[in-house]
């Protein structure tokens, strides 16, 4: 098929990537590394472009789930009282809001360890409006089954969320109310459904470089490539047991977007969570490194804060990035 994204080349991507290649990049000098990680990005993303999304908590708190980072965990004392599902008109003004400010995303989170059946009809209409408003939809609800991801791709759903979070070998450190392989296989449900796929992590949250280098790994070595990558840095909670980590360097962060460009050059970065609290330098430095997606529109994200509308618009001019248009084809 013919690529009708000017923004987008195709080309082959390597999906064998080992623990010893991604840690010789984490070692490079700085500015080999940002220089290896452009050249790599302008072969794939001629166009300085931004992906814009927006994200909507539709479904707040409660989660039964113990994820060591998270503020809507319902077992961490961190003042958020849990929700009922938004309503579709509620979930369709927010989009009408979103697509206004120019994002052209729309994604929503809930609370929710895993997707409950009877929930399936009300996800399937919000998706639909979504659809309707004519932007593209993508959805974390947690774990799905194989029958749950048909059903959701059958209402229209274009991306779904599920993160790995960090290293298989890190990762018992964060999460113990389900596995590596959990996420694994839901992942896999989404991708044979025929879904996109948008996978990627937390940094920051106490792991080692090796951990950092597993994760890309297991990202980069999916097939078919990931079309979408949020690299988040860990948003601290207090109530949380992650509250008060100690705070890594912003250059190691900029080191991991760098290293995810290198090795998903097809993909979008997304700079996630952790954005408001970078000064404008850092996020630039973060673009440099191959971050060409954000969360936009909304001043939170799910329970955290995110950068104001006029902030990101001002920051995206004064770097002469544009906002990406809707792409015909991914
Ligand atoms: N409950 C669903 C699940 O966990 O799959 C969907 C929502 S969950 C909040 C989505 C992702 O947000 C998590 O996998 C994690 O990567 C990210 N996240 C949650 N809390 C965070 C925090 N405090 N800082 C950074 N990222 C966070
Ligand atoms: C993802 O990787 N990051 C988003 C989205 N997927 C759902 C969530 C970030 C959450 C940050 C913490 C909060 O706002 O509660
Ligand atoms: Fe629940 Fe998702 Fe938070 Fe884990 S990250 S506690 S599954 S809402």
């Amino acid at each position: 098929m013919m690529n009708a994204c000017p923004q987008r080349t195709t080309k082959a991507v390597e999906n064998t990537w080992t623990t010893e290649q991604a840690l010789a990049l984490f070692e490079l000098p700085f500015p080999d590394l940002i220089f290896k990680a452009q050249t790599v990005h302008r072969q794939f993303f001629p166009k300085a472009t931004m992906q814009l999304s927006t994200l909507l908590n539709i479904k707040l708190g409660g989660c039964p789930e113990d994820c060591h980072y998270c503020p809507q965990a319902a077992r961490y004392d961190t003042g958020i009282k849990a929700e009922k599902l938004m309503s579709v008109d509620s979930v369709r003004e927010q989009a009408e809001a979103a697509k206004e400010a120019g994002a052209t995303r729309f994604c929503m989170g809930a609370a929710w360890r895993e997707l409950k059946d009877r929930d399936i009809p009300a996800i399937s209409a919000i998706v639909k409006e979504i659809k309707a408003l004519g932007m593209e939809s993508c959805l974390t609800l947690g774990m799905l089954t194989e029958t749950q991801a048909t059903a959701l791709r059958d209402a229209g759903l274009d991306y779904y969320n599920h993160n790995i979070d960090t290293s298989r070998e890190f990762y018992d450190k964060i999460i113990s109310t389900r596995t590596f392989d959990d996420r694994l296989q839901t992942l896999q449900h989404v991708r044979d459904a025929g879904m996109k796929v948008c996978c990627g992590g937390i940094i920051g949250m106490g792991e080692a470089v090796h951990d950092r280098a597993n994760m890309l790994v297991v990202l980069a070595n999916m097939t078919p490539a990931i079309e979408s990558v949020p690299i988040n840095h860990l948003a601290p909670v207090e109530g949380t047991p992650l509250a008060d980590t100690p705070a890594m360097d912003p250059f190691d962060f900029v080191r991991t977007i760098a290293v995810a460009r290198i090795m998903m050059p097809q993909a979008r970065v997304r700079l996630s969570a952790g954005r408001v609290k970078m000064s404008d330098e850092l996020q630039a430095l973060c673009f440099l490194a191959g971050a060409n997606s954000i969360f936009y529109g909304r001043e939170v994200l799910l329970t955290t804060a995110n950068p104001e509308i006029q902030r990101d618009q001002g920051l995206l001019k004064r770097l002469g990035i544009e906002m990406e248009g809707k792409c015909i084809v991914e």
